[in-house]
Formats: structure tokens, sequence, C-alpha cells
């Protein structure tokens, strides 16, 4: 099976659920005023965005279909393009490429949207491209935490930093990027433990763990990934927004978009912050995990080939 039939058949809920409400909706040959509400009204249901969802509307609305065409498609079609233009800027493949220098990426987000998974199947991608990778269990905190981290490294066979359960996380990145410094390492991720957004210790000690990379790297951490459950609805924007404020975030990945058809969202975050998109989740094992491509995505939500 090819990633592309992976990406459809683990999106499959989102979009199955999409395109047959859509179908419900534009029963009609042509557009009139009240099926275009009833759009808007059904793209705000799924998670669009308010933003998104009028633009869209208003496209449609200038778009004059031609009634001999089918409708629906052409609906889809006008949405492929309208979420290929808003989202081919937020690709950023190079994340996984090979790099000259040290990059750091600290890999931060609220209890179990799947950090510590994400990190293990980054992990793989890089390592294919070439890199040299070192985990940093900077999950101190909840039990097996580390131990977890350990079976991903040890899955695709790169190196950990660990300490003990209950020391300090920050002064475990610490010694990860001294180690990479010291034994070339190009790629670290920094596993961190999932903290609620609006706890503000918990954050205070995030900042510390991103602080204190800089004593070593001034540049560090390179990236900030924010790791997002999309089966936590509108949530998700509070998440962004404060842990954005802690330290601005370079990126995000959406994981569990294999068991949900609410993946919507992606479209009101990439309207509401323009962040860089790295990666989505699609499934609990280690190749689960699609590099985001707009076009793929737009082509899966919308089921186009
Ligand atoms: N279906 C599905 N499950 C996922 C995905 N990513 C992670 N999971 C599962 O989600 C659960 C939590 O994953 P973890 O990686 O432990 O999440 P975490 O954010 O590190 O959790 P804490 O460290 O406890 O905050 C596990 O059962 C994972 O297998 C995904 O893309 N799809
Ligand atoms: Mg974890």
């Amino acid at each position: 099976m090819g990633i592309f039939d992976k990406f459809k058949i683990g999106f499959k809920k989102s979009a199955s659920t999409f395109t047959s409400g859509l179908r419900d909706i534009i029963i009609k040959k042509e557009i009139d005023d009240k099926t275009l509400d009833q759009i808007e009204e059904y793209l705000i249901q799924s998670d669009v965005g308010l933003g998104a969802a009028n633009e869209i509307k208003k496209i449609i609305s200038q778009e004059k279909i031609d009634p001999k065409k089918d409708i629906i498609n052409e609906v889809n079609m006008i949405l492929k393009s309208y979420i290929i233009n808003l989202m081919q800027p937020l690709e950023n493949e190079n994340f996984f490429k090979k790099k000259d220098k040290l990059n750091a990426t600290l890999v931060s987000g609220v209890n179990g949207v799947g950090k510590t998974t994400t990190i293990g199947k980054i992990g793989k991608i890089l390592k294919s491209n070439g890199n040299k990778v070192l985990f940093s269990a900077c999950d101190t905190f909840r039990a097996a935490a580390i131990e977890q981290l350990e079976n991903w490294a040890n899955k695709i066979d790169v190196q950990i930093i660990k300490s003990s359960q209950g020391s300090d996380p920050a002064s475990v990145a610490y010694k990860a990027i001294e180690e990479a410094m010291k034994s070339d390492f190009n790629h670290v991720l920094i596993d961190t433990a999932g903290r609620l957004q609006n706890k503000k210790n918990l954050m205070e000690e995030y900042k510390k763990i991103a602080n204190v990379t800089k004593k070593i790297d001034p540049n560090a951490p390179h990236n900030v990934i924010l790791i997002l459950d999309a089966t936590s609805g509108q949530n998700i924007i509070n998440q962004v927004e404060e842990f954005n404020k802690i330290i601005p975030i370079t990126g995000l990945i959406m994981t569990k978009l294999d068991g949900t058809a609410k993946g919507g969202i992606l479209l009101a975050l990439a309207k509401k912050y323009q962040l860089p998109i790295i990666a989505l989740g699609l499934g609990e094992k280690i190749d689960d995990l699609e590099i985001f491509s707009a076009e793929k995505f737009a082509n899966a939500f919308t089921q186009i080939n």
C-alpha cells in the first residue's frame, strides 16, 4: 500500500463524514443562497473555523458553477484548491532533511496527545535521512515515561540521554545537548511531560527546559513542536495560544487523525496561526506518521484523487 493510500484510509473518518455531509446539502442542480448558507454552516460544524468557512462560501458563490456539471465535484474542487492555497506555505519537509549543524527539537503538548510516540516516529524518519539522532528523556514526571521513550530508542536504534524519575528535566535536556555537541549528533529530540496549558508552575518548568539548552547553543531549541490530539476539539486553539506564549512554536503535529471525524480543525489552525505543519499522526505504529503535504491533505479531505 502506498503512503497516499494509507493516508486516505487513516483520514477516512474525517473525509467521508465531510463529503457525505456536503452531498446531503447539495441536492439541487444550482447553488442558491440558502444552500450557500448551509454549506457555510456545515463547514463551521466541521471545525474548519469561521474565517475559512466564510471565505469558502464566498468563493463558491463567485465561481458561477455550471449546472450541467457535477455540482458536488465542482464544490470539492473549489475546496481542494482553497486548502492547497492556504496550507502549501505551511509545509516544512525540510525539518526531516539531513542537517549540517545541531538541531534541537523540543516536543511539547498536553497530557496524552502522543508526544513520546511521535518522537519515535520522527526519529525513524530523521535517521533514515542520514541524521545522527539522540533522544532526551525529559519527562521525568510520569512513571514509565523514560522507559517508554527508551523502548522507541531501542526499536529504531538511536541513543538516549536519561536520568531517574523525579529528577530535574532541564538538567536532562542540558546533558543531551552537551552530548550532542560532543559526539556530533545532528538532531536531538526532547520529550517533555504532558502539561495543561493553564498550569502556571508546569509551564514555568517547560520554559526552563528551553532556556537551559540556550546555555550551550543560543539558537536552541531550534524547533519547538506542539503536538495536538485531533480528538481534543476546540480546546486545541487554546493549547496553541498558551504554549505559544511561553516559547514561540515553530511547528505543529496533529495526531490521532485516524480515530476522529474532526480533521477540519487543521484548516482553522492554518487560517488563524499560519504555523508550519510538520506531520500528521495516523496511528500508533512507528510508520504511522505522514510528512505534511497540503496537496495530499486536500485530496484526502475532499476525496479527490
Ligand atoms: N490512534 C492513534 N493513537 C496515537 C497516535 N499517536 C499516539 N497515539 C496513542 O496515544 C497514546 C498516548 O501516546 P503517548 O505518546 O504516550 O502520548 P504523550 O503525549 O507522550 O503522553 P504523556 O507523556 O503522558 O503526556 C498512546 O496509546 C499512543 O499509542 C496516533 O496518531 N493515532
Ligand atoms: Mg510522553
